[in-house]
C-alpha cells in the first residue's frame, strides 16, 4: 500500500472514491483524512496480530503500564512516522493537491489526561514500542477527555470534550474480550474443605469493554496495544426492574448510571477531593485490566506462582493502586492461594511511580466509602493493614507513634501511597531531586523500612514526536549536520555540540527558529487577529495552571515591564513575544483569577501604543497536545519557574530543550539535571533553591509583606492588581491574588523571586541581541536534550524495574525461549 509513491497514490485515490461515494474533486479534508486513516490502520493491521503471535510464542515477561490518563494526542502523523512512510505520503498527497498538515488537523486529540503525567505514559508507550519491548498500556475509554477551555471575556470557560464524535479510525472494539466488575454488594463467607472462601452478593455488576489502540514502533514492526476500557450495562434489561410498567426506564436509567463510571475525566484539582465516582473508575480500570491480563496469563498454561515471571504491572501515580488488592483478591479468591504465597506474587509483579510532592495531593478515600462500594476488596486492604502494623510493632517494639504515621489505613481514610508502597517492589520518584526529597522527607518512614525499593528515574519525551513529528525542519537540519543515528540513540543528538561553534550551522538553526515562530504567528493572527513581531523574543510558558508552577510570577514581571516603559518611553528593551498556555481545573478559583489576569494584561500591553511594539502578551485557548506541537518549536525561551521543591520533574520543560528554546529556571525537578549538562552558559537559573525554600518554611523569617514595602516595583504591581488601573478596568480586582500574596504570605515565594527573576529576565533580553551567542546556547540545548528521552528512561525501567529485554529491533526478532 506505501511501498512507493505511485502505489499509494493509486490505492489512495480508490479508496477515497470508494468509501465516500464522491468524485474525487469532491471530497472533503475529513474524507480524505477518513480514508487515510483507515488505511493506514489496516497497515498497521498486520503488524499487530504478527506482534502478539510473537510475545506469546517468546514467552518474556510483558509490561502493562496501567494509568487513569492517557494524552496521546493525535495519531495519524505519527503512525505515519513510525510506519517509515510519512516521507511517501507527504509527497504521494501534495501532488493530488493535498497538504498533510491539514489532513492531520482533521483528527480529534485524543485528551485523555489532565498534563504531565498522563502525557508521560504516551511517551513511555511510544519508547516502549519503539525500543521493541512488550509494554502495553492499560487506560481509560473516557467518552469526554479533559474539557474544552475556551476564553471568554478573559475567563476561562469550559466546554465538554466529546473527541469521539467524528469516530475514532485507530481503535478496535473487542466485544469478545469484555469482563465483568462488580460493585457494591455483600461479602459471604462459605468454607470449603476447611478453607474460607469469600464471594460477593447482590453486587451491581458492570461490563468492561476493551476498546485496543495500537501503539506502533519506530521502524520496527513492532505494534503493542493500549487497552482502554468502556462500561456497559451487564444487567438483563427483562430481570429485576421493579414493577411491569416501570422496567422500561428503571432499565435506561440504571444503564446511564452505569455506563457514567467511563464518561468523563476529572480534572485534576490543587487539593485532593474524594469523590465515589472517581473511585469506582479506578477500581474499574485496575479490575478490568487484572482480569484482562491472567486471561492472557492462562494461554501460557503455567501454575499461578510463576506470574511474575510473565507479568509485570506498573501503576502510574497511586490511581491504579487498587490493582494490588484485586489481585490479592483473585488469587486468593478464585486461584486459590493463601495470603502469603499471594502477597509474594502480588509485590514482585507490582511497581509504582510518585509524582508529586504536594501532600495536599496524596490520594486517600474515606474508609467507608471503600467498604461499602468495594467490600472484598475492603476487607484485603484491612488485613494487610492489620499485618503490616503488626510487623510493623516487631519491627519498631515500642514506636507506636511509627506505626500510626505508617498505616494504610488511618483516621477513617485509606491512604493510597501507603498501600501503593508496601505492595510494590519497586517505589520510584521521577527526577533526581524529587526521589530525593521522597527519601528524606515525604516518604522518610518508608525509606527507612525498603531502602532497597526506591529508586529514581528521571522522565523523559519521545523526541519522534516532540522533534521529528513536531518540528520536521529542525530535524533535517540536524540531519544535514550530523547525520541520522539521532533518530534510533537520541543520545548521539550530542554531536551537535561540534557544531555549536559553526556559523553555517547556527544560522540554519536560527533560521528555522525563525519559520516555525512564523508558523505560530500566523496561527496567532488566525486566532487573534494580531500580526505578532517574529523578531521579537518567544517567550513561552505552557502548562497546567497552578500556584506552585507560578504564571504569576511571569505575569506580576509582565505589568513590571509595562511599568518600566511607560515611566521610560525609550528604555532599552529587546521586544519580547510572551505566550501563554494552560488549563485551570474547573474548581480552581485562584488559577482561573491567574487566566483573567494573563488576559487583562494582553489586553492593555497590546494595545497601549507605547508598549505594543515592544511587549506582547498571548494567553493561546485550549493548550492541548496538538497545540504544543505548534507553539514549543517556535520558542525562544523556556519557563520553568515553579517553586523550588514543588514540581517533581517537569517534562515541558524537556520539550522545550530539544526544540532549542533556552530555559529560564528555578533549580527544581528536572531542571537540575538539565542545568548539570547545560550550566550558565547554556541556562539561565534564578530564585531559592530547595534548601532555603525548607527554611522559611521551617523556621518563619520570610515577609511578603516586608519585600511589598521595600521593594517599590513589587509594590506598584500589587496595587496594580486591586486600584483601578491598566490592568483592573471598569471596577475589576484581583483581590483574592493579592490576598495570597500579602495577607496569607504567598505560600509559593513569589514575591521572594520577584528581584531575581526580573534580573534574569533583563539578561536575557540583552544575550538575545547576540545572535551568535543565542544560536550556540540554542545548539548546546538540542544538543544535551538527549538525556531526556524517554527511550533513555523506558531502557532503565526495563532493565533496573521490570527485568525485560527488547523483543523487536530493527534487524528483526529476537531469539524466541
Ligand atoms: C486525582 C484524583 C482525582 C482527580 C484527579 C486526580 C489527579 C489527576 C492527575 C491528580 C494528579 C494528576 C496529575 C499529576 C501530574 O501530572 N503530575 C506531574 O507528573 C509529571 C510526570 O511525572 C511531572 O513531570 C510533573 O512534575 C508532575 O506535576
Amino acid at each position: 500500500m506505501f511501498s512507493n509513491k505511485e502505489n499509494f497514490k493509486n490505492e489512495f485515490k480508490q479508496r477515497l472514491i470508494g468509501k465516500t461515494g464522491r468524485q474525487i474533486h469532491e471530497v472533503t479534508e475529513d474524507d480524505i483524512y477518513a480514508a487515510l486513516g483507515s488505511m493506514v490502520r489496516e497497515q498497521i493491521g498486520q503488524n499487530w496480530a504478527a506482534t502478539n503471535r510473537t510475545y506469546l510464542e517468546h514467552g518474556q515477561r510483558q509490561v502493562y503500564y496501567f494509568s487513569m490518563e492517557f494524552l496521546i494526542g493525535r495519531l495519524l502523523g505519527n503512525n505515519l512516522l513510525n510506519l517509515g512512510v510519512l516521507q511517501t505520503v507527504r509527497e504521494g498527497l501534495g501532488e493530488l493537491g493535498w497538504d498533510l498538515e491539514d489532513i492531520e488537523e482533521q483528527e480529534a486529540d485524543a485528551g485523555l489526561g489532565n498534563g504531565g503525567l498522563g502525557r508521560l505514559a504516551a511517551c513511555f508507550l511510544d519508547s516502549l514500542a519503539s525500543l521493541g519491548y512488550a509494554g502495553h498500556g492499560n487506560g481509560i475509554r473516557y467518552k469526554y477527555g479533559l474539557f474544552e477551555q475556551k476564553i471568554i471575556d478573559g475567563h476561562q470557560v469550559e466546554l465538554p470534550d466529546y473527541w469521539l464524535q467524528k469516530g475514532n479510525v485507530w481503535e478496535v472494539r473487542r466485544s469478545d474480550k469484555r469482563v465483568n466488575v462488580r460493585f457494591w454488594g455483600n461479602v459471604e463467607m462459605r468454607e470449603v474443605d476447611g478453607k474460607e472462601v469469600f464471594e460477593t452478593k447482590n453486587g451491581e455488576d458492570v461490563w468492561a469493554v476493551p476498546y485496543d489502540v495500537p501503539v506502533v514502533g519506530y521502524e520496527n514492526s513492532a505494534v503493542n496495544t493500549l487497552r482502554l476500557w468502556s462500561a456497559e450495562s451487564a444487567a438483563d434489561p427483562t430481570r429485576g426492574f421493579g414493577s411491569p410498567s416501570g422496567n422500561y426506564y428503571n432499565f435506561l436509567d440504571y444503564k446511564r448510571s452505569v455506563e457514567t463510571v467511563s464518561e468523563f475525566l476529572y480534572p485534576d484539582d490543587s487539593e485532593y477531593a474524594g469523590k465515589l465516582l472517581r473511585l469506582k473508575q479506578e477500581y474499574f480500570l485496575c479490575s478490568a485490566g487484572v482480569q484482562s491480563i491472567l486471561r492472557t496469563f492462562d494461554k501460557l498454561r503455567l501454575p499461578y506462582d510463576r506470574l511474575a515471571e510473565k507479568v509485570a504491572i506498573h501503576i502510574n501515580d497511586t490511581h491504579p493502586t487498587l490493582a494490588i488488592p484485586e489481585l490479592m483478591r483473585i488469587l486468593m479468591d478464585e486461584k486459590e492461594f493463601g495470603w502469603d504465597e499471594a502477597w509474594e506474587i502480588v509485590t514482585s509483579v507490582v511497581s509504582y511511580t510518585n509524582h508529586t510532592i504536594l501532600s495536599e495531593a496524596l490520594e486517600t478515600w474515606p474508609e467507608q466509602m471503600v467498604r461499602e462500594l468495594l467490600p472484598r476488596v475492603y476487607m484485603i486492604i484491612e488485613e494487610m493493614n492489620r499485618r503490616f502494623c503488626a510487623s510493623l510493632l516487631e519491627e519498631y517494639p515500642g514506636e507506636q507513634d511509627r506505626v500510626s504515621r505508617m498505616a494504610i489505613i488511618a483516621d477513617g481514610q485509606v491512604k493510597m501511597a501507603h498501600l501503593a508502597i508496601h505492595g510494590s517492589h519497586s517505589i520510584n520518584g521521577v527526577a533526581a531531586l524529587h526521589t530525593d526529597i521522597l527519601k528524606k522527607r515525604e516518604m522518610k518512614d518508608f525509606y527507612e523500612l525498603y531502602p532497597e525499593r526506591f529508586n529514581n528515574k528521571t522522565n523523559g519525551i519521545t523526541h519522534r514526536r516532540w522533534l521529528m513529528h513536531a518540528n520536521p525542519s529542525l530535524a533535517e537540519v540536524i540531519e544535514g549536520a550530523i547525520g541520522s543515528d539521532w533518530k534510533t540513540r537520541p543520545d548521539r543528538l550530542n554531536d551537535l555540540l561540534a557544531h555549536a561553534d559553526d556559523a553555517v550551522f547556527q544560522d540554519k538553526i536560527r533560521s528555522v527558529k525563525h519559520t516555525n515562530k512564523e508558523r505560530l504567528a500566523s496561527y496567532i493572527y488566525k486566532k487573534h487577529g494580531v500580526t505578532v513581531d517574529t523578531n521579537s523574543i518567544f517567550d513561552v510558558q505552557v502548562k497546567r495552571l497552578h500556584a506552585y508552577k507560578r504564571q504569576l510570577l511571569n505575569a506580576l514581571h509582565i505589568m513590571d515591564l509595562y511599568n518600566r516603559i511607560k515611566d521610560n518611553p525609550t528604555l532599552d528593551l529587546t521586544p519580547r513575544t510572551f505566550i501563554f498556555g494552560a488549563k485551570a481545573a474547573p474548581g480552581y478559583y485562584m488559577a482561573k483569577q491567574i487566566i483573567k489576569l494573563i488576559n487583562n494584561i494582553a489586553n492593555t500591553v497590546n494595545n497601549d501604543p507605547q508598549t505594543k511594539d515592544l511587549l506582547n502578551v498571548f494567553f493561546l485557548e485550549n493548550y492541548s497536545v496538538s497545540l504544543a506541537e505548534k507553539i514549543i518549536p517556535a520558542a525562544d525561551v523556556s519557563e520553568q519557574i515553579s517553586t523550588a521543591g514543588k514540581e517533581a520533574s517537569g517534562t515541558g520543560n524537556m520539550k522545550l530543550m530539544m526544540n532549542g528554546a533556552v530555559t529560564v529556571g528555578t533549580l527544581d525537578g528536572a531542571n537540575v539535571e538539565m542545568y548539570e549538562s547545560l550550566g550558565d552558559e547554556a541556562m539561565y537559573l534564578f530564585g531559592l533553591r530547595v534548601e532555603e525554600v525548607e527554611k522559611y518554611y521551617r523556621e518563619g523569617g520570610y515577609s511578603a509583606q516586608a519585600i511589598y514595602h521595600e521593594d517599590e516595583r513589587v509594590k506598584r504591581v500589587l496595587d496594580q492588581l486591586i486600584y483601578p488601573g491598566p490592568f483592573c478596568q471598569y471596577g475589576q480586582s484581583f483581590d483574592p491574588i493579592y490576598h495570597s500574596l500579602l495577607s496569607h504570605n504567598d505560600e509559593y515565594f513569589v514575591l521572594r523571586d520577584f528581584a531575581g527573576y526580573a534580573d534574569t529576565q533583563e539578561r536575557i533580553g540583552m544575550d538575545y541581541r547576540n545572535s551568535k551567542e543565542w544560536a550556540r546556547k540554542s545548539i548546546i540545548n538540542i544538543a544535551k536534550s538527549g538525556r531526556f528521552a524517554g527511550d533513555r528512561t523506558i531502557n532503565e525501567y526495563a532493565t533496573e524495574i521490570w527485568g525485560i529485554k527488547p523483543i523487536f529491533s530493527r534487524e528483526g526478532v529476537h531469539g524466541t525461549r
